[in-house]
Parts: structure tokens; C-alpha cells; sequence
């Protein structure tokens, strides 16, 4: 592990240079670990990829607002135009799309920032140096029932004027007619943020606007696709700096056509508003909630705060798997030219080389020199395998993490899935040992989980300074110790994939009960849903089976229903259904975290849910017949597949 120690204290040891030198840097320490493991670095091929010919398109970290305010105006020249953009930073290969520019400056991607107080008047100039009508939406005044779209012909201009007053993360983009939200083909990445502060106040912030892009039409390539923050997909996207206590403020753009769900490891977030193009109020999910998942779906935006209160390398990254997969770098992209790139495939890096997209860094610096006092109280011991067996989805195998219960390790290839519940206790601290019996390295997340850095399961990523956690290497063991400040439901499962192992069943529950208490499957019931294996589409497993079995009740008595949805991909709506219709339930906690009397929301139904959310809710029934449906969607549809469990009151 040394090796790739020596590579991350590079990364971290600048990070007070300016982006592109920390970018260079980055680019430069990925090489050096590529060169240790593979011996020589591959020379970049980009000929797989279509041709690139127009000029190379800056990266914008959306600080530096564009145009100039006079008198109370903000006075702006854009143009859409070709540009050539390089996801992977400026050493890696270029995709060739439509962007926007500041007149007379390189295109940007995203688009020129423009930021203004409420109430100042904007004018926009905006260009059309493309062979197409270009349609606008976004420039305008927002908090409006629908958006306008204004159409410009090739060549021509169009001039915006407005004066907005509704304070928000909006955003302008450009397209064919009748986009609802950017499209992910050539026109993704034209688009560009539109922050409206309140009068009197501008917090430090930051604001993330993520693009898609997906190659319409390249032969061989139907399920490529990439995402990127502020124009950059991991491991090239800006690294963040905090310091504990830090007061965090970010704005997270969706400014794509597909959902995402964004995790923060190791703390939870306020979500202070919730929008989409139009309005600053989006009612499924509540604002002012904390949690450590958020959804935002195709063309919504958040505004959070948070506050790190531990030390060391963080990640703050889209859940759904195909948004964190190396499978987006340009080199696993196939095209009509066969890719004489070779996929890294010894993933000895995980945090750098396995994945890529979604995924921005935040190293927290302590903020004192003591270091924190290291709990000496005895720790419950547990032992965890993770464990496969062949042929458990057809050809493929399956995976789980099994607990040892009395004084032998469980065998080689028994699996259940989910794995086994973990119950601890707040407060108590516990020592998990993590045995790999994968024929491939293992890294393990304990998500929602208050805890150490080092601990958090980012392989290559977690720790600090030189103490980075390594991958866990077949047939080795790793010991992960925490304790947990609160009492909820939470998740454990796989954060490195090879190939489908979360999908093939590497996760489980994570429950943690209040000092004193014990689990009690009689009135606390845990419904965790997960993909059903690789391969296509089809109704989600609920605790390992799209057949449930038949939850038996007791009449009038009060059942905790804990649900964890740690599926690949997709969303749910999950509803408890009676004889005559959906039956509300009481909802208790989000990710682990009991709600306050002020959030209470006293009857919700149904739940939506996907990767890396947990909800817990209270019900009580009287006798009859009821099930709990969980309905599949997929890229935010209704795909018709439907899990039950059948449920019998008496
Ligand atoms: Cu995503």
C-alpha cells in the first residue's frame, strides 16, 4: 500500500495550489501509480473516439461570476458554440460538444456563471454560433408556473432582460425545441448556473452544476454514458478544503435528464431548498430535513449546509452506481474504431482508478493540533466474511457478508442475501473484523455512520494525511472500529465494484438500538430492497427474493417497519396497501436520524426510495389482509415491475 500512500499525499499536499496545478498534480500522481502497477504508463489513446477539431472548452468551477455589473445591472455577452471537452482534465481525451462562452473568451463547461443579487436587472446576449436554431430557457425571472423558450436562428442574436427576485440555484440552458431539461446528447453540456442571492446576503458557497453526456447514435456504445461535476468527472473534479466546524453551503445542480442521488459520507446535511427549473419548492421530497441521501431528480437543484466535524478525506457522490463507475472514463468507451486503451483492471487504487463521474473529494483539516482522544473502553468483537458462491443468478455468482455466529467461521460459499444484519448499540464500541474471501480486493462502507475517516471504507481515499485505508486483498482481513453516536437504521455494504457485486447481493442492514435494548423481530421489522442480480431489469428483491414471504401481525399492536433501499440503480415507492386503499404510517427517522418534534410528519405514504436511503415509519393495523408493494422505477419510470410482500393481520 505504500505506493499508493506516496500517490495520495502528493494529491493531498497541494491542494492549496490553484485547479489547474492541483489538476496537473492529480494527473501526474495517477500516472506515477499507474507506473507502479502496470510498469509503464499507456500511452493515451483517443483514436476510439469521434474526431475533435474545435477549441478546447475551459472547466468552470462556477467561482467567478461572468459579465460586468454597472449601476445596478449585470451586462453580458455569451455565444453557443463547438468546443472540445476534456472530462478527464486537459491531459485526457476531448468529446466534441456544444458550449457556452463569454464573447471573445474559450467556451466554458459548464456555461459562464452569471450570479447576481435579487433584484438587479440582467442583460443577456446570447449568440448562436451553431449550424441550428438554438432554444433558450432559464433566462428569466423564476417562481413562474412554466418557462419561456425563445428560439434563435443560426448566426442570429437574442437579448434577455430581466430583473429576478426569487433568491435560488436556477439555471439557463440551450437545445433543440421542447427540452424540459438539458439533454444528455450534444447539447448536455450547454448550460450554465443562474444564482439569485437574497438582498442583503451572499454565504460562502459553492455551487455544483452536473452534466451527461451519452453518445447518441456511436455504434456499440448503448449503455455508455458520463457524468460530470462542473465539467469534470472523477478522479479530475475539484478537491475541497474545510476545516472542522467549517459552515458548508452548497448549491447541487442537476442539469441533466437523468436522477441523482447524493450522498455525503460520514456526515449528515440540512437540505435547505429543493427546485427545479421553475419554482424553489419541489413537494415530494420536504426541505429543512437532514439526512445523508438526497434524491435530485432530472433538471431539480438543492441548496445544503453541513458542518464536518471529524477530520480526514470525505467523498460527497451521486449513489447510483453507473454514475460512480469507471466504466464512464473515454477509455472503456468502445466506438466504430476499436479502443486500443486497455480498462484498468487491477484496481489497486480504488478510489482512483475504480472509480469515476459523480464523485467530489473534501479533505477536512483538523482544527487543532490535539489529536482526538482514542476510545480505550473494550470493544465488541465481530467477525465478517464477505463470501461468494457460483451460480446463484444463473451463470453468474453471488455475494454476501456473513456474520460468524458462535465459534466457527461460516464456509466459503454460503451466502444469504442481504447479509446479516448487524445490530449494535449507541455508544457501545465495536470491532468488526473483515475478512475477504473474494478473489478480488474489498472495500467496505458503513453509510449513515458517524465515524472515524479511516474507518469509512473509500480504499486509497479514507484517512489522512499519509494514513489512507487500503483496498482489503483476497484472502486478507481488516479491522474497522467505530462507535455509534446515535441510535437508526443504516447500511453496510460494498464500495468498490469489479463488476456487480452490489447488485449480486454485497450489503446489508446496520442497526444500531438505544443502550439496554434488544432487537425484537417481533415488532421490529426490516424490509431492505436490492437489485435482483445482474443482468436486465425486473422486480427488486425485498431481504433477497422478488417473492417475499408473508409477514403474520398481531392485531393493534405497534410494528417499527425499518426500510433500506441499497439497490443499483433505480428508485422505488414503496406504499403499505389495505383492503381499501394505501393505509398511512408514521414516519420516524430518514437515514438514521430520528425526526424532531418540527419535522414530524405524522402520515406519509408512499415512501420513495433509492440507493442509500433509509426510513423508518410506525403502523398499526387491525386484523385483515394488506401488503406492503414496492414499485419499481427506472431513469425515474415506471418500468411495471412490482415487489410485494404480503402481509396477514389477526
Ligand atoms: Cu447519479
Amino acid at each position: 500500500m505504500r505506493v499508493y500512500d506516496t500517490g495520495r499525499s502528493t494529491l493531498l499536499a497541494v491542494d492549496r495550489q490553484t485547479g489547474v496545478s492541483r489538476r496537473m498534480i492529480a494527473a501526474f500522481s495517477l500516472a506515477l501509480v499507474s507506473l507502479r502497477i502496470v510498469a509503464l504508463p499507456a500511452p493515451l489513446s483517443c483514436a476510439h473516439l469521434p474526431a475533435v477539431t474545435a477549441p478546447q472548452a475551459a472547466s468552470n468551477d462556477n467561482r467567478r461570476v461572468a459579465g460586468s455589473l454597472r449601476d445596478g445591472v449585470l451586462s453580458l455577452r455569451i455565444v453557443a458554440t463547438l468546443a472540445a471537452w476534456h472530462p478527464e482534465g486537459k491531459q485526457g481525451c476531448a468529446l466534441q460538444v456544444h458550449a457556452f462562452a463569454e464573447e471573445g473568451k474559450p467556451a466554458q463547461i459548464p456555461g459562464p456563471l452569471i450570479r447576481v443579487r435579487s433584484g438587479t436587472e440582467v442583460r443577456v446576449v446570447v449568440r448562436n454560433a451553431l449550424g441550428k436554431t438554438l432554444w433558450m430557457r432559464g433566462l428569466q425571472e423564476h417562481n413562474v408556473a412554466a418557462l419561456d423558450s425563445v428560439a434563435i436562428a443560426p448566426g442570429a442574436s437574442s437579448e434577455f432582460r430581466f430583473r429576478p427576485s426569487a433568491p435560488g440555484a436556477w439555471y439557463y440552458w440551450g437545445g433543440d425545441a421542447n427540452a424540459a431539461v438539458p439533454k444528455s446528447g450534444v447539447d448536455g453540456q450547454l448550460v450554465g448556473a443562474l444564482i439569485v442571492d437574497s438582498p442583503n446576503v451572499r454565504p460562502a458557497d459553492r455551487i455544483f452544476v452536473m452534466t451527461r453526456w451519452t453518445p447518441n447514435g456511436l455504434p456499440g456504445n448503448g449503455g455508455y454514458q458520463l457524468n460530470a461535476m462542473n465539467g469534470l468527472s472523477w478522479p479530475h473534479t475539484e478537491r475541497l478544503t474545510q476545516t472542522v466546524g467549517d459552515s458548508v453551503r452548497w448549491h447541487v445542480i442537476n442539469a441533466s435528464d437523468d436522477f441523482h442521488m447524493m450522498h455525503l459520507h460520514g456526515f449528515y446535511f440540512r437540505l435547505d431548498t429543493h427546485g427545479n427549473a421553475a419554482r424553489d419548492t419541489v413537494t415530494l421530497s420536504p426541505t429543512k430535513t437532514t439526512v445523508v441521501t438526497s434524491v435530485v431528480r432530472a433538471g431539480e437543484w438543492i441548496t445544503l449546509t453541513w458542518s464536518p466535524e471529524r477530520a480526514g478525506n470525505w467523498l460527497f457522490h451521486c449513489h447510483i452506481v453507473a454514475h460512480m463507475s469507471p466504466d464512464q472514463q473515454l477509455e472503456r468507451m468502445s466506438g466504430a474504431v476499436p479502443s486500443t486503451a486497455t480498462p484498468s483492471s487491477t484496481h489497486a487504487n480504488h478510489a482512483l482508478e475504480s472509480m469515476a463521474g459523480l464523485i467530489v473529494g473534501v479533505t477536512v483539516r483538523p482544527k487543532s493540533r490535539v489529536a482526538a482522544q482514542a476510545d480505550s473502553r473494550p470493544r465488541r468483537a465481530l467477525r465478517l466474511f464477505a463470501n461468494t458462491r457460483e451460480h446463484v443468478f444463473a451463470q453468474q455468482p453471488g455475494f454476501a457478508f456473513v456474520l460468524q455466529e458462535g465459534d466457527a467461521a461460516p464456509a466459503r460459499d454460503s451466502i444469504r442475501i442481504p447479509g446479516t444484519p448487524l445490530v449494535l448499540k449507541r455508544g457501545e464500541p465495536v470491532e468488526i473484523t473483515v475478512f475477504n474471501r473474494l478473489a478480488q480486493p474489498l472495500a467496505i462502507h458503513w453509510h449513515g455512520i458517524e465515524l472515524e475517516s479511516y474507518f469509512d471504507g473509500v480504499a486509497g481515499w479514507s484517512g489522512a494525511g499519509s494514513r489512507v485505508a487500503p483496498a482489503i486483498a483476497p484472502n486478507d482481513s481488516f479491522v474497522v472500529r467505530f462507535t455509534p453516536p446515535r441510535a437508526g437504521t443504516f447500511i453496510y455494504h460494498v464500495h468498490n465494484e469489479h463488476g456487480e457485486e452490489l447488485a449480486s447481493g454485497l450489503y446489508g442492514a446496520l442497526i444500531v438500538l438505544e443502550p439496554g435494548l434488544m432487537y425484537d423481530p417481533t415488532s421490529d421489522l426490516t424490509l431492505v430492497i436490492g437489485t435482483a442480480g445482474p443482468g436486465p431489469l425486473r422486480p427488486s428483491f425485498v431481504n433477497g427474493s422478488a417473492t417475499p414471504d408473508t409477514l403474520q401481525l398481531v392485531a393493534a399492536k405497534t410494528y417499527r417497519l425499518r426500510l433500506i433501499d441499497i439497490n443499483a440503480n433505480d428508485s422505488h415507492r414503496t406504499t403499505l396497501v389495505g383492503p381499501t386503499g394505501p393505509v398511512p404510517w408514521r414516519l420516524l427517522a430518514r437515514d438514521g436520524r430520528e425526526l424532531p418534534p418540527n419535522e414530524a410528519v405524522p402520515q406519509q405514504t408512499p415512501i420513495a426510495s433509492a440507493a442509500g436511503v433509509t426510513r423508518d415509519m410506525e403502523f398499526s393495523l387491525p386484523s385483515g389482509t394488506y401488503s406492503i408493494t414496492v414499485v419499481h422505477r427506472a431513469a425515474g419510470r415506471v418500468t411495471g415491475h412490482v415487489t410485494t410482500v404480503p402481509i396477514r393481520v389477526q
